[in-house]
């Protein structure tokens, strides 16, 4: 399906800047869900494994945390899995799963809903990095966002904290937020982790390509371009770069461009925030009274801040 005319802009704008650039939304077409999906399974990637044993382990704790709970929504809900270990806990009315990818959403919640019979459920097709517009039937009251997965890491500081306030409105008074940060670690630990053995990292990073190619029509060819991940320790993040491996020209309808050898495309950063600092933005966005749970190896945070 061909960009919507602005964020065709864009992208062409990203593609022609030096170094260039591609916005980490086009990884989620539907097999860049299907390969997020594999990453998060790899032996590798701790962040999922290690959030999901923290919701298990601290469910019941989280969920006196956070007292009533009558909406729980969830931004960058993908497939819903991480939801499955708080609803026995929380047990809210309503559950609104809000993705770019609204079929795979929409399939996600009407799974939940036939796993917990009497949760009322809700998709919601949208980008968060916009207000997000909730159906009229939610409550103002008793609201929990949660936004776990450490997605917040994906955006640089700034885009981080409009989001953060964005998401202290989205709770309104009396509501919350419920949120997964990853934490800075060994380099080693969070190379590897964005650059597996088995090249499903890589196989995500080149199928931007894919997407960008169907939505200006374009024709980069994956194949071409290698997979570049690395830790970027004066700005604690990690780099995600797809390197053009020989000297190319790529098309797009009404233009197009030249890569040298060794060029880079910039694809996505994921910041890994020190727990003090990511406590001092709560506070900015005007969060209130956190509480944090980690793992043993300090590897990963869930936050509870109150709106
Ligand atoms: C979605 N997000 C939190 C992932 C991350 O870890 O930054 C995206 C990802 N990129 C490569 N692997 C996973």
């Amino acid at each position: 399906m061909p960009a919507p005319a602005s964020a065709h802009e864009d992208l062409l704008r990203d593609l022609c800047r030096t170094p260039a650039r591609i916005s980490p939304k086009y990884f989620y077409d539907q097999r860049g869900c299907e390969l997020f999906e594999a990453i998060t399974g790899l032996p590798e990637y701790y962040p999922t494994r290690t959030e999901m044993g923290l919701l298990e382990q601290w469910g019941a704790d989280i969920a006196r945390s956070v007292g009533p709970c009558r909406s729980l929504i969830e931004l960058g809900a993908g497939n819903c899995e991480k939801v499955r270990w708080l609803l026995p806990a929380l047990q809210p009315q309503c559950f609104v799963g809000v993705d770019i990818a609204g079929d795979f959403v929409l399939e996600a919640v009407q799974r939940l809903a036939q796993d917990f019979p009497g949760l009322q459920v809700r998709a919601v097709a949208a980008d968060i990095c916009a207000p997000v517009t909730l159906p009229e039937d939610i409550a103002s009251q008793g609201r929990l966002v949660f936004y776990p997965g450490s997605s917040i890491g994906n955006f640089d500081p700034g885009h981080a904290m409009v989001l953060l306030r964005q998401m202290h409105a989205l709770a309104g008074e009396g509501g919350g937020l419920l949120i997964g940060i990853d934490l800075p670690k060994d380099r080693r630990v969070l190379e590897a982790a964005y650059d597996d053995a088995a090249g499903v990292t890589a196989a995500f990073n080149r199928n931007a390509l894919r997407h960008v190619n169907r939505c200006i029509g374009s024709d980069f060819d994956p194949a071409q371009w290698a997979h570049v991940a690395f830790f970027n320790p004066a700005q604690s993040r990690i780099e995600m770069h797809l390197q053009a491996c020989e000297p190319l020209r790529v098309q797009w309808s009404g233009g197009g461009r030249q890569f040298a050898q060794g060029e880079r495309i910039h694809t996505e950063n994921s910041y890994k925030y020190p727990l003090p600092l990511f406590m001092q933005m709560l506070s900015q966005a005007g969060f209130t009274a956190c509480t944090t749970w980690t793992d043993e190896r300090d590897w990963f945070a869930v936050i509870h801040a109150r709106a």
